[in-house]
């Protein structure tokens, strides 16, 4: 069988969604690690961004494509529910997670903090401060989501909490979401649990190098 390859810098939370998910599948797979818009996934995806996959005659974009295809392609312990509610509660988390949280957590608030595009390379703060506010509503949303088994649906983990754990790496830190998370202690504890796990301790990557 050919091998699963999997494209995209090591930093992005949905490159590391995808390498948690075939982690956690016990699959083997190339990783080749390059950013948004160079060749290797301009040549998959129509938009330049990552992760993208190939396996055999197969490319795909968008990472919850992505582990579907993983999920249903190999052997392995399933990442999303068998029973239709179960599915239903992760496809909703996923889903949440992607159109919600991500594009205040990260695309506006850590992106202002690690992309700031501002002329002297400081933080965004119009960005930074904007987000803020939705964090504040967002973060206690995810809290309360996990508190009774630990996992955002049933007592085991799946797809959703493996799309959640990046973010939530990511948002301790920077300082003010790291003060915000301290409040979050269902989610902090998740955290740990996550980073107790194999398929996570090997796909973590690197911190990033420190100003001079
Ligand atoms: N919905 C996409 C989002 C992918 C995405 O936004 N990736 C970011 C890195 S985390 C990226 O490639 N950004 C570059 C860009 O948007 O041009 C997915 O789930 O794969």
């Amino acid at each position: 069988m050919a091998e699963l390859e999997i494209i995209g810098a090591a930093q992005s939370n949905y490159v590391w969604v995808v390498r948690i998910a075939a982690a956690e599948k016990g699959v083997a797979y190339k990783f080749t690690p390059v950013r948004p818009h160079t060749p290797e996934v301009d040549a998959i995806h129509p938009f330049g961004k990552i992760p993208v996959m190939r396996h055999g005659d197969l490319e795909l974009f968008e990472s919850k494509a992505i582990c579907t295809y993983i999920d249903r392609a190999f052997q392995g312990p399933a990442l999303m529910p068998a029973d239709p509610a179960g599915y239903a509660l992760a496809e909703q988390w996923v889903s949440c997670v992607n159109t919600t949280i991500d594009p205040t957590c990260v695309r506006q608030y850590i992106v202002g903090y690690a992309f700031p595009g501002t002329p002297d390379g400081s933080p965004n703060r119009r960005a930074i401060d904007g987000a803020l506010p939705n964090m504040q509503k967002q973060l206690p949303v995810l809290d309360k989501a996990l508190a009774k088994t630990g996992h955002l649906v049933g007592d085991k983990l799946t797809l959703a909490d493996i799309n959640l754990f990046p973010i939530a790496f990511y948002l301790q830190r920077f300082p003010e979401s790291k003060a915000l998370m301290q409040e979050q202690r269902h989610l902090t504890a998740f955290i740990e649990r996550m980073l107790a796990r194999p398929s996570v301790k090997e796909t973590t990557p690197p911190p990033p190098p420190k100003k001079a």
